[in-house]
């Protein structure tokens, strides 16, 4: 084996829209100031470890593996992990990603018992250090996996069993430790099961004390340790548990509400979980944003055809020019990113497939960016959305209502004094229209 894993790819360069070299960049012109600041800034991409260098091999419910990696030879254990770490670090920097993530397990072997799990994890995590001090390239976040290990069948913080929640404890106060050591920027928290199969055998509201009192015990940790990292929930509704509890932005911030940990937390959404949860894609990056919640993004998309998460690299530039309008408008993701939660086609074997996914994906999220800036600069569909409130600003009453310091009786008396209201149209084919013009105009 050469010293090199993708000995055919070089770092890949912004050659420009005309480029018909698969392997460069279209639109992704990573120092050009858009709006300001330079686009990667505006967009810090992000690689994720899983579906990138362990994943299944492109095996789903129906099929085996369909590709095996030569870099991985019949290497096991600690010497896997290892290998797996510079054939990363390698697609990184040739790339050109400021950003990565990674669940504990994806990085490094569980072991006998807690400690011996522990003690990979630090030796590992001693390397990717080192990497990162190498190649500049640095951690988004981590988190860690309460979901594969058939200890968590029934779930991590929500499980029936005490000993099972503890055992979560100890995982998830691991890769704090361990996040705070590679100066990780955030800390997602995916509940894949911290959900339910059965009504019958399940105590909602206990379960989700539970879940609460474990975030409680998470931020007073941190706080304890001089934590700096952004804690993010990562909202989806089900797959693989029936109903997850973190079912989409609304329910997750109404539930950092109720148990009073909003003020810690902010949410990172993925666009293939909003479609799943019934909304259309961009809906929970909105909500999000609104709130002031939304701290980072899983930027993938789903298969309108298939029904479950297929994470697939976002190619629509419909889809990432109202995303990154929303970014533009609350001025950065801070200290979030695009993540690039996504695989390759099982049906894509070949390990340049990964390099092509991740660039296809990086231009439409860059040229959806350009798109987005106009739109802002113009100004003309924000200018349409506020005419549509306009009664709302331009009548004391509105101000009154939106303060909560009016009264019934006061919007019964506002209501008699105009008669029937005049039927406003709601625009939205020339909203959709204006909007078609920047995309694809
Ligand atoms: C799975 C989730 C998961 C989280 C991190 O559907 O997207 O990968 O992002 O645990
Ligand atoms: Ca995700
Ligand atoms: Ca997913």
């Amino acid at each position: 084996m050469s010293d090199e894993y993708f000995p055919t790819v070089t770092k890949i360069e912004f050659k420009g829209p005309k480029s018909k070299d698969p392997l460069s960049f279209k639109h992704y012109n990573p120092d050009e100031i858009i709006l300001g600041k330079p686009m990667r800034e505006w967009l810090r991409f992000s690689v994720c470890f899983w579906h990138t260098f362990v994943g299944g091999g492109g095996a789903d419910p129906f099929g085996s593996p369909t590709y095996i990696r030569d870099w991985e030879g019949d290497l096991q254990g600690m010497d896997l992990a290892l290998r797996r770490i510079d054939v990363a670090f390698e697609f990184f920097t040739k790339l050109g990603v400021d950003y990565y993530c990674f669940h504990d397990v994806d990085v490094s072997p569980e072991g006998a018992n807690i400690d011996e799990s522990f003690a990979n994890l630090d030796a590992v995590t001693d390397y990717m250090l080192e990497k990162q001090k190498e190649t500049g390239v640095k951690l988004l976040w981590s988190t860690q996996n309460l979901f594969s290990n058939p200890r968590y069948m029934n779930g991590g913080m929500t499980n029936p069993d005490l000993q099972v929640f503890c055992y979560a404890a100890a995982q998830i106060q691991k890769i704090m430790d361990v996040n705070h050591k590679l100066q990780g920027e955030n800390h997602v928290f995916w509940g894949g099961r911290e959900g339910y199969q059965s009504l019958l055998n399940t105590k909602i509201k206990l379960e989700c004390d539970h879940m609460a009192a474990m975030y409680t015990m998470v931020v007073d940790y941190g706080k304890r340790k001089g934590y700096t990292a952004q804690f993010l929930l990562e909202p989806k509704p089900r797959e693989p548990s029936k109903h997850q509890y973190d079912y989409d932005a609304q329910t997750t911030i109404a539930f950092l509400h109720e148990y009073g940990l909003k003020d810690h937390f902010k949410l990172n959404i993925e666009p293939n979980h909003t479609t799943l949860a019934g909304h259309e894609a961009v809906h929970d990056i909105v909500v999000a944003s609104e709130y002031g919640m939304l701290g980072s993004i899983d930027s993938n998309t789903g298969d309108t055809l298939l029904g479950w998460d297929t994470d697939n690299f976002p190619m629509d530039l419909a889809q990432t020019t109202a995303v990154m309008a929303v970014v533009l408008e609350q001025g950065g993701l801070g200290t979030g990113g695009l993540n690039f939660d996504c695989k390759v086609r099982r049906e894509s074997v070949d390990p340049v497939d990964l390099f092509i996914g991740h660039i296809g994906a990086m231009d439409t999220y860059a040229l959806g960016l350009r798109k987005a800036a106009k739109m802002k600069e113009h100004g003309v569909l924000k200018s349409m959305l506020t005419e549509r409130y306009l009664s709302w600003s331009t009548h004391p009453l509105g101000a009154k209502i939106e303060k909560s310091e009016a009264t019934l009786e006061e919007c019964v008396e506002y209501a008699k004094s105009q008669g029937e209201p005049k039927k406003i149209s709601g625009k939205q084919e020339l909203f959709e229209m204006i909007r078609n013009g920047y995309i694809y105009g």
